[in-house]
């Protein structure tokens, strides 16, 4: 055994005998990226069409954040909100520039920003809506993976997600994705917001009917309801706009973001609102002991700017088009369904597991993950090149055809 397969299987044994066993990844071990290149501890490169569940939308350890992270790292890192810092301030203003909103709560990981804006919306409920104490309900969508903390979790309908973690937390309606008329009917005088992805990630990229949107932004709108649009996965040029409500040319009460801020380096996550909304939070009543330190206001920063001139969603765009022709031309007899927005598919096998596809693909030098059974899903860095995009898609048709 070469000392490289000794190593990736030291790794894995390590793994195995230390970590919880809460995955089950492919059997590879990586040790390096660069732009859409991973290499395993063998040196083998593959090219990766999963990006971190769209964390790495501007690659492996693309050169601005790096430097953007190198300099921070050699000046401050972490103050906690005791005390200001000399970059949150910035982050703040372009982030919040950048959703056409005022303020942003700055968090770490999804979860945390995601409940972040259910107290958020709770509170307004109470202050701003005047729903008794405790009274809050909150709508969510049947398919909805939003994080895994047991308020979350909670309101899942994914046995896998939720079973064993109870008791839960109350005030969840779920109603079904994309029925609008279901939406309204699940909204009372107790309802404070609905929390919904524009796409569903987890569910296998789910795009919901033209017009689901703007009727469910119209629907709060007239209901006084917080639309709060879970952009971590869909959003950050992934779809080929900013953000995949904008698509729809909808603007919701606020954004709840993650994953692509932090630049593929660290846990960035924020929620972006109105002030109006925003301002239910005073002093104390909420905050983490790392959100919004320098050094990943220092990445945030530069990933805002790098979103800021389009290119990013403009690639998406563009090779997304490439994408959906050519999955479009896959077998009929290989593939059930394709769905595709910028460059994000869904795509579901007939006749293998998604996981067996995905093994398959690592041994053609490809890694991509599947979800719920025979869907895998596409979600290359945005800084693909087209050749490389085309290569990889070659090497599902061969995965296919074998
Ligand atoms: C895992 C899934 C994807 C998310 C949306 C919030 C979060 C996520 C739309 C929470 C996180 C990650 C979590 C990771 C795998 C991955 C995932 F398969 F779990 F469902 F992407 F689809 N909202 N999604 O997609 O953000 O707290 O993780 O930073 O838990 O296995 P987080």
């Amino acid at each position: 055994m070469t000392t490289q397969a000794s190593a990736a299987n030291a790794a894995i044994q390590a793994m195995d005998a230390h970590a919880a066993h809460n995955y089950h990844p492919l059997p590879v071990v990586l040790a390096r990226g660069e732009g859409v290149w991973v290499w395993d501890t063998d040196g083998r490169r593959y090219l990766d069409m999963l990006a971190g569940y769209s964390a790495l939308n501007f690659g492996h350890r693309h050169p601005r954040l790096i430097v953007a992270a190198e300099a921070q790292l050699g000046r401050l890192t972490l103050t906690s909100r005791a005390f200001h810092n000399d970059l949150l301030g910035v982050f703040a203003t372009e982030l919040a520039d950048l959703c056409g909103m005022d303020a942003i709560l700055p968090m770490n990981t999804g979860a945390e920003a995601v409940e972040t804006a259910l107290k958020m919306a709770r509170k307004w409920g109470y202050q701003r809506k005047g729903v008794p104490a405790d009274q809050a309900e909150i709508i969510v969508m049947g398919g909805n993976f939003h994080g895994r903390t047991t308020t979350i979790v909670g309101f899942s309908d994914d046995p896998a997600a939720r079973n064993g973690f109870g008791p839960f937390t109350p005030g969840f309606v779920r109603v079904e994705y994309g029925d609008a008329a279901a939406f309204e009917a699940a909204i009372t005088e107790r309802t404070v917001g609905v929390l919904l992805e524009p796409i569903q990630g987890e569910a296998g990229v789910l795009i919901p009917p033209a017009g689901y949107l703007r009727a469910v932004r119209s629907l709060c709108t007239r209901h006084n309801v917080l639309m709060l649009a879970d952009e971590i996965q869909s959003g950050l040029g992934r779809t080929g706009r900013t953000f995949a409500c904008d698509h729809e040319d909808v603007v919701p009460d606020a954004y709840i973001l993650g994953k692509a801020l932090g630049g593929g380096i660290m846990p960035v996550s924020a929620v972006v609102a109105r002030r109006d909304v925003m301002d239910v939070f005073q002093p104390g009543e909420h905050g983490s002991t790392f959100g919004g330190n320098p050094l990943a206001c220092a990445v945030g920063i530069e990933v805002v700017r790098m979103l800021a001139t389009g290119e990013y969603q403009e690639r998406a765009r563009t090779l997304g088009a490439v994408l959906a022709d050519r999955l479009a031309a896959l077998p009929s007899d290989k593939v059930a369904a394709v769905r595709v927005r910028g460059l994000w598919a869904g795509i579901d096998i007939v006749g293998r597991s998604g996981r067996d596809i995905c093994e398959g693909l690592m041994r053609r030098g490809v890694l991509a993950k599947d979800t719920h059974g025979s869907t895998i899903r596409l979600a290359p860095p945005l800084v693909i090149e087209q050749a490389d995009l085309l290569w990889a898609i070659d090497q599902l048709a061969a995965e296919l055809d074998g």
